[in-house]
């Protein structure tokens, strides 16, 4: 039996079901990205309000590449899907009823979805599409009009493909119809995303229209977020637990996180918001100190762990928290290299860092070092390069995040130390894997990889401080190994 409205009454009294009636709801959000991310933050968030504070704020979920199941999932079960909180063996469960429609532009079509994206009602376009549905190069914040899906996007204006094409002609449609705009809310992890959004729409628009992209300047925001909650993939042992949650109901579209949440974001709508701030939200004038602390702190010091535990054989970040060298290093990369370069006021860094390695020492997560390796051409500039940058201008050290950048370097390069394949994702994977056949696996590669300037800019590249110390440690995980490397850098840690 199957999660919907009808089995909403045979559920585990202990599961928390909405309270609120859902038929009251109005579409006013469309999110693209119905992935894992979002089920468990966003949604849950806008389910807080609904039962709590009889919000009337409801979604229409949009995937447009990949995702189709999730889709097909939520149109099958009544748009209801169950979140549940893990902390270690001890788990509980709400089931969301927020979700008023679920889209795909593939299986729907797009001008389903650009039908949706133009009722009068939408008042934000929320989204959470990973850092490669932008279509951004980091070095410029900008559009990369080299992507492929770009290029169709600027062929074909009407039926676009990517996030700022669908964007760009959901706001032509409403400014052709006299319509207000909608706000754009990014929730993915990169610096400062609502700039990063604003750069790639409007660079979009402005090779389309001039007037146009004047019209989204004058009436569309771009608040920037700090989104945070660990939300693993789901795996067949996370999908049996939430089905044991739900007394042997099946719910296919159900996901897991961590108990811990937090979302930063600038106040900036142009037609109005839910009160996030009676769901715990804060609402802040400048998001940027929030998103570099996270990005830097605890995606920095998740990247390091993701490339030097799995090159070291720990396929899960709790596994890497049972090494004390690892725990200290990551320790050190945290308060000693990322905590010096934030602008953050009025945060105690120091129970921030302890906090975060107690998320990750949660074995209810089994959160894959794997997952978070994935896409690093995109991550690395916010995670750790961007400190790098600060360390070389004030001469101070930079030890972890040089090793960090290295252990990139050797996990792309494809062979972990115990001799293993590694099946390397990133949207730059073509240009990585030429780089590395043709480069002999010592300075040569580090020299071949530090090519890729979309990543490292001009200014990394060439900088012969921050080439030699990542030689160094790519050397010494080639001679030594993974785990070997951290012990050795570690005892130098208090
Ligand atoms: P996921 O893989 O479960 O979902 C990804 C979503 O993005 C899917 O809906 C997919 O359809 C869409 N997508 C992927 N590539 C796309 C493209 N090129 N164009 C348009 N749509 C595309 O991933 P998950 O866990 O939901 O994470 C998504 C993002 O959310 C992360 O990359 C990150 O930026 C942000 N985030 C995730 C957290 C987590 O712990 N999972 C926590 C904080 C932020
Ligand atoms: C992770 C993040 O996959 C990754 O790259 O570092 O998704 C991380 O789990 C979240 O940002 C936590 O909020």
């Amino acid at each position: 039996m199957r999660l919907s409205n009808q089995t909403l009454s045979q559920l585990p009294q202990q599961v928390v079901v909405p309270n609120y009636d859902r038929n009251k709801l109005k579409t006013k959000i469309v999110h693209l990205g119905f992935g894992a991310f979002h089920r468990a933050h966003q949604a849950v968030y806008a389910d807080i309000l609904a039962s709590e504070q009889g919000s009337d704020w409801g979604y229409s979920e949009v995937n447009l590449i990949g995702g189709e199941k999730q889709i097909e999932d939520l149109k099958q079960q009544d748009y209801l899907f169950s979140v549940c909180e893990m902390s270690y063996d001890d788990w509980s469960t709400r089931v969301v009823g927020v979700v008023k429609q679920a889209l795909h532009a593939d299986v729907d079509g797009i001008s389903k979805v650009l039908e949706v994206m133009t009722r009068p009602e939408i008042a934000i376009v929320s989204i959470t599409v990973t850092e490669k549905g932008y279509c951004y190069l980091p070095t410029t914040a900008s559009i990369d009009t080299h992507n492929e899906l770009i290029k169709y996007d600027i062929a074909n204006p009407t039926k676009p493909k990517t996030v700022p094409g669908v964007i760009v002609e959901a706001l032509r449609l409403r400014q052709e119809k006299g319509l207000p705009a909608f706000t754009v809310m990014s929730c993915d992890n990169m610096p400062e995303n609502g700039h990063v959004t604003r750069n790639v729409v409007l660079a979009l628009a402005k090779m389309r229209d001039a007037k146009l992209a004047q019209w989204i300047e004058e009436n569309v925001s771009f608040p920037s977020t700090m989104v945070d909650r660990i939300v693993p993939a789901a795996t067949s042992q996370t999908m049996e637990k939430i089905q044991q949650q739900l007394g042997g109901i099946d719910d296919p579209a159900g996901i897991a996180g961590e108990p811990f949440k937090q979302w930063v974001i600038e106040d900036n709508f142009v037609a109005g918001r839910p009160q996030w701030q009676k769901a715990g939200a804060e609402l802040v004038n400048d998001v940027l100190p929030y998103e570099e602390m996270k990005l830097r702190m605890l995606n920095g010091s998740h990247s390091f762990l993701a490339y030097l535990g799995y090159l070291g054989g720990y396929r899960h970040i709790d596994e890497c928290m049972q090494d004390a060298n690892y725990v200290k290093a990551a320790r050190h990369l945290m308060l000693q290299e990322q905590a010096p370069t934030l602008k953050v006021k009025g945060v105690d860094l120091q129970a921030y860092a302890d906090s975060l390695l107690d998320r990750y020492r949660n074995t209810g997560l089994k959160h894959r070092t794997w997952q978070i390796a994935m896409d690093g051409t995109l991550k690395l500039p916010q995670r750790m390069l961007d400190s790098i940058r600060y360390h070389l201008a004030h001469n101070t050290a930079f030890d972890c995040l040089a090793l960090g950048v290295a252990a990139w370097m050797r996990y792309v390069s494809g062979i972990d130390d115990a001799g293993h394949l590694i099946e390397v994702c990133d949207p730059s994977v073509d240009k990585i894997k030429a780089l590395v056949a043709n480069s002999a696996d010592n300075q040569e590669r580090v020299k071949a990889l530090l090519s890729l300037t979309h990543v490292f800019g001009e200014d990394l590249t060439n900088n012969s401080k921050f080439i030699e110390q990542v030689t160094d440690a790519y050397i010494s995980l080639r001679n030594i190994g993974a785990k070997q490397t951290v012990e050795k850098l570690a005892q130098n840690f208090s």
